[in-house]
């Protein structure tokens, strides 16, 4: 499916530095993209409520991870899947009395939008679901010739056994395991299973649901991490940079689309690094729409919010932080946007040339991005203080927020 529009990105004097950033799989900062190419897979939305704040803090954070390598003179291969058919969607559509692909082409229309307002820079792919069934179904069908699958009931499961490294991208003990997935879409206790925390591969045709055709697997529908497995494999192939999302999605998610993608292609990794963004909380809840405590970003936007104040509002907060949207995160957001709009419509202002390489070296260590709001601050409180000579340092600062935080002043 088609993406949305890529903003102008403006080129700056001299080269970012090689991006560290912090990997779930190792505790620890990974260096990412040796070469001149650098694969980045972040999971998408499943499209039944967007765009709501938390949404946009973990797309905040890849994004950056794009704009720093975007820096470093290198291409980047950016691929995004849109989760257009699975449980949760089909639930809200039941719900709410909508055509499940109705509500689905409605929200991705909005959170295109959205992701253009905040000058997110659009994956090179865009990929739904139901549009990669055809490059699914084989998949698990080489699975299941592995051995690696097996049936119960016509579904198809994964056994989670035959992945030696199983385990290796999130690091839990096998009791927390067993939580999250019955909280994030597993069924550990449905009888039958090897392993009560096999994933679903596909599903075979329930009544009233929507199905495709599965070939030797029957009509049905596919399973979710193969799903995200599919896409990234057809696009980037094993050992890319970066597996993104937020930190949900390390458990069941990413662990079993690392295992899925390993016993497939018998090659380790699936991907270098495993990059986990915090959960952006409402009232002391994390934001989701299980539980409807959210702030769509399409709501600020028609309430008047310039969508660099949003932005602003996100990059506040060091992505791997788990954090609270309030009242007050936006207003200063507001004021810092108001105050950096005036400094860089002065005719001049210090020197900017230290401040680019303040916000390049905060950025490429694990994308701190309060550290480089603060370099830019400090710039505003110097050229108040100071007013300066330097005629072209206004238009620097404004290139390099707008290049490196994806901020238009
Ligand atoms: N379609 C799947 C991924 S394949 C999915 O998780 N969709 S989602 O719509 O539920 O979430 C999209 C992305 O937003 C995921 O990376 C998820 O981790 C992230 N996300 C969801 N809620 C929050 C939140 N409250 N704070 C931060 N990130 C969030
Ligand atoms: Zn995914």
């Amino acid at each position: 499916m088609y993406a949305w529009p890529a903003s102008e990105v403006p080129a700056l004097p001299g080269t970012g530095h090689d991006l560290r950033l912090h990997s779930t799989a190792t505790g620890g900062p990974v260096t990412l993209a040796p070469g001149p190419v650098a694969r980045i897979y972040v999971c998408g939305i499943t499209p039944y409520d967007a765009t709501h704040i938390g949404h946009a803090a973990t797309y905040n954070a890849f994004d950056l991870v794009q704009r720093v390598w975007l820096d470093t003179k290198r291409q980047v291969h950016y691929v995004q899947n849109v989760t257009d058919i699975d449980d949760p969607l089909l639930a809200r559509a039941a719900d709410t009395g909508d055509d499940w692909t109705a509500l689905a082409e409605r929200e991705i229309a909005l959170f295109r939008e959205d992701m253009t307002a905040l000058r997110m820079l659009p994956p090179r792919h865009y990929i739904g679901a139901v549009e990669a069934i055809p490059g699914i179904v084989p998949l698990i069908e080489r699975l299941q010739q592995a051995g690696a699958a097996y049936e119960l009931k016509g579904d198809v499961y994964f056994s989670i056994e035959s992945d030696s490294n199983f385990g290796k991208v999130s690091r839990l003990d096998a009791a927390a395991m067993r939580l999250l997935s019955a909280e994030r879409g597993g069924d550990p206790d449905r009888p039958g299973k090897k392993n009560p925390l096999d994933p679903m591969l596909w599903m075979a045709a329930r009544d009233g649901e929507p199905s495709w055709d599965g070939g030797s697997l029957g009509p049905g529908r596919p399973g979710w991490h193969i799903e995200c497995v599919a896409i990234a494999l057809d696009h980037l192939g094993m050992g890319f940079d970066v597996q993104g999302g937020g930190s949900d999605l390390a458990f069941p998610h990413h662990e079993m689309g690392a295992s899925h993608a390993q016993v497939l292609t018998g090659e380790y990794p699936f991907a270098k690094s495993y990059v986990h963004a915090g959960m952006v909380a409402l009232n002391g809840e994390k934001m989701s729409k299980s539980k409807g405590n959210l702030i769509f970003v399409s709501t600020l936007r028609r309430n008047g919010v310039a969508p660099a104040a949003i932005r602003l509002a996100l990059l506040a907060h060091h992505y791997r932080a788990d954090w609270e949207w309030t009242d007050g995160v936006l207003e200063e957001a507001v004021a810092r946007l108001g105050r950096w709009r005036s400094a860089v419509s002065r005719p001049d202002g210090p020197c900017a040339d230290a401040v680019v390489e303040e916000i390049r070296a905060a950025l490429a260590d694990d994308l701190d991005a309060p550290a480089a709001l603060a370099a830019v601050d400090r710039w505003v409180v110097r050229q108040e203080a100071e007013s300066g000579s330097d005629t072209g340092a206004p238009g620097l600062i404004s290139r390099t927020v707008d290049a490196l935080l994806g901020v238009a002043l």
